[in-house]
């Protein structure tokens, strides 16, 4: 008997718990415990056999990272149909998170009893597949059609009491679970209670599937698997039999399984869970952490403060007026009461947070006690300077000083100190409260215990923390300022805006780039421009004009109701703003340029191949560790699509040896802006790939 499955006979009883730290994956040695588990029961004469997870968790799901690799037997759907079909009393004791296959499992059992803090859930979609032993099947029969299609579209995570109230479990108990599940079973076999296997109720009503699969497609912008998993439900309704409908799902699934898509999703999974895995970071303890303070309370600080407060840090807000720390506490207040309206906040742990735990100061001495200080003030090298100066001279010592900002120097601002070791970059993105990503900019002197608290204050505020290094924008920004000049060139060469938002919409983005920049405000660009046109601009390097203009008419994107787009009808009911396209026209009218029609294919091609080559120098510099922490960057700031996998990902799909040659074909036009990055010409070279890079830096 393989050791990931304990056995243990009591009485008329035999107890099979899994032992496969750390979320008890069904992988091969499960399956296969599982099986000769049920076998031996069944020889030995026990009556009923329960089946549970030891350590923190029931069976999380099928083990991820057996996908891809030839599938060793016996496979999870034929091992559910073999608990479903055991002649034996099988019941289930659920705790932790039963996901995906180990729900699977459970549904394959006859009886399921959950303890109060388990959640359930089918969440494969979010890797690109569905739920592929048996789940589209059972569930719908157990929680009926719409309950079945909410759970496996959306993946999401039910609490205990929800899953017995849709009858997805039988019964909820507090204990552990080996002792619930014991008694449980014991209870049914004294009754007498009948063996029920889901398999043989009866298939549920159908409903209208193709208006389901249609809403859901449209949502998934692009993605398969949740609108592919509409159709394998419907298989429960309409098959013939139940064996015909898990034909079916299998199907579906294979399908999945061998999508791009899939890979994508998969690969963004494990980038997750990597990104805060830092070998020079391995056993450095953080800082303490319990009082922050925020200088600047404008939409940025506004937003560090909620999310600091919500997580349970105290909080000094230092502006420059009282006027300006009101108006600061109200923004905070505006985000909090996002939090109140939706019952993830009471009223009195609103009035906590706003009156106990948020301090309000115009005075630098009311930081001296902080644990950590970010600036989020205006973004000018020189005003950050005078607040690192003052910090300096009023933070107790160990402080760590942060600095917010999205592009400037750390180093500069870290030598006006007399602790450089003590500073480093958390960039947020706005809103900070709501955005996932976290850049922790480490500068050359940054000490790794304070490394070490970026992360930690990360992981406190729920954030996805890359490491970054020091250059003009980091990572990200550094990135989004290449990709976004080559959406400015393709536009003085033709395209027009909404073509281009339109084609990367298509590809999956969750806006356009110009929608994006409605979005910011156009006034952050032109301030980015003007700042590095007078720092000089290369004489080869392309410029244009016309986005000025619309930024000299006073139009700021959303904020001021024009900018690419007019939204006097709302932001949804975006519509072109007509002043737009003339002024390209003079833009091109004035550089002597020919306008061509560019395919939504060459737009996807050029902007993506603009962001993996920037990509490649941003890894080949170091300023970025992994090509997944890129990857992790674009999809957490930047509304990159997941299911692509990250711009990395793509690109290695795509094919480095391809998308370097029409680089280097685009750089006859401009050899300037198509400079190929030479860590990209490096892979292609030593025919490697940049996942390749990532195995090689765990
Ligand atoms: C499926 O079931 C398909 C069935 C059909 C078949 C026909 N496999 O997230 P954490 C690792 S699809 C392998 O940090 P948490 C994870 O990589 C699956 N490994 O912990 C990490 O490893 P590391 C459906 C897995 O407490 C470690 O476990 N199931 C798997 O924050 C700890 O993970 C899902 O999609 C796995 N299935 O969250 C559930 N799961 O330490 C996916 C985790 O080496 N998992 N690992 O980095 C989760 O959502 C979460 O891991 C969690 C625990 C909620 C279970």
């Amino acid at each position: 008997m393989p050791e990931a499955i304990g056995y243990e006979r009591v009485g008329d009883i035999v107890i099979l718990a899994a032992d496969n730290p750390p979320v008890n994956a069904l992988g091969h040695a499960v399956r296969q415990g599982l099986a000769v588990g049920l076998d031996r029961a069944e020889a030995e004469g026990a009556r009923g056999v329960l089946i549970y997870g030891t350590g923190r968790t029931f069976f999380a799901g099928a083990d991820i990272r057996e996908f891809g690799k030839p599938p060793k037997e016996p496979h999870l759907p034929e091992l559910c149909n073999r608990i479903e079909a055991s002649p034996l009393l099988v019941v289930s004791a659920l705790h932790g998170t039963a996901l995906g296959g180990g729900l699977e499992v459970a549904l394959a059992t006859h009886y399921r009893i959950a303890v109060p803090q388990a959640k359930v859930g089918l969440p494969e979609v979010h890797l690109g597949i569905l739920p592929g032993a048996g789940g589209t099947q059972r569930l719908p029969r157990v929680a009926g059609v719409e309950a079945a299609l909410d759970m496996i579209t959306t993946g999401r995570h039910v609490r205990a009491d929800e899953a017995l109230r849709l009858g997805v479990i039988d019964r909820v108990a507090e204990g552990e679970p080996r002792e619930i599940g014991l008694s449980y079973l014991r209870e049914l076999l004294d009754e007498g209670a009948p063996r029920r296997p889901v398999g043989e109720m009866p298939a549920p009503a159908p409903v209208d599937f193709d208006a389901i699969y249609a809403a859901v497609l449209r949502k998934g912008r692009g993605q398969l698997s949740p609108a592919t998993a509409v159709r394998a439900v419907q298989a429960a309704c309409e098959a013939e039999s139940f064996a015909a409908g898990l034909k079916r799902e299998r199907e579906l699934f294979m399908e999945l399984m061998n999508s791009d898509q899939r890979e994508g999703l998969i690969h963004a999974f494990f980038a997750d869970r990597a990104v805060g895995k830092l070998p020079e970071l391995e056993g450095v303890a953080p800082r303490p952490l319990a009082a922050i303070g925020v200088i600047g309370g404008g939409t940025m600080g506004a937003g560090i403060a909620t999310a600091a407060l919500l997580s349970g840090l105290s909080v000094t807000m230092l502006e420059m007026t009282p006027e300006a720390a009101e108006a600061a506490k109200g923004r905070i207040e505006g985000n909090l009461s996002g939090a109140l309206k939706r019952g993830k906040l009471t009223a009195q742990q609103f009035d906590n947070l706003t009156t106990k735990a948020l301090t309000l100061a115009i005075d630098y001495d009311a930081l001296a006690d902080a644990d950590l200080v970010i600036e989020a003030v205006f973004e000018d090298m020189e005003v950050k300077k005078q607040v690192f100066t003052k910090l300096d001279a009023v933070c107790k010592p160990g402080a760590v000083l942060a600095s917010n900002t999205s592009y400037l120097d750390i180093n500069q601002i870290a030598a006006v100190t007399s602790r450089p070791q003590d500073v480093l970059g958390l960039h947020f993105f706005s809103p900070a409260h709501v955005m996932k990503l976290l850049e922790v900019v480490i500068a050359d002197q940054t000490a790794p215990d304070v490394a070490a608290t970026g992360f930690a204050l990360g992981k406190r505020l729920g954030k996805v923390s890359v490491r970054a290094g020091v250059c003009d924008g980091f990572i990200g920004n550094r990135i989004l300022s290449v990709y976004r000049t080559c959406a400015d060139h393709m536009i003085l060469d033709g395209a027009s805006p909404y073509q281009i938002d339109e084609a990367l919409e298509e590809f999956g983005f969750a806006m356009g780039p110009f929608a994006v920049a409605d979005l910011a405000g156009l006034d952050i660009g032109w301030a980015v421009r003007k700042r590095k046109r007078a720092e000089g601009l290369d004489p080869r390097a392309r410029d244009s004009a016309y986005a000025d203009k619309l930024c000299e008419a006073g139009h700021f994107g959303q904020k001021t109701g024009k900018g690419y787009y007019d939204y006097a009808a709302g932001a949804k009911a975006r519509v072109p703003n007509p002043e737009v396209l003339p002024l390209i026209e003079a833009e091109r009218a004035q550089q002597g340029i020919t306008p061509r029609a560019f395919s939504k294919d060459e737009i996807v091609r050029r902007y993506m191949a603009a962001m993996v080559n920037e990509a490649a120098k941003v890894v080949g510099e170091g300023i970025a560790r992994r090509p997944l922490d890129v990857d992790v960057t674009l999809l957490y700031g930047y509304g990159f699509p997941r299911y692509r996998g990250g711009p990395l990902k793509w690109a290695d799909m795509q094919g480095l040896p391809e998308l370097l040659a029409d680089i280097k074909r685009w750089a006859a036009e401009d050899a300037y802006f198509w400079q190929p990055a030479p860590l990209l010409e490096q892979l292609v070279a030593e025919g490697r790939t940049f996942d390749d890079l990532n195995k090689e830096a765990v």
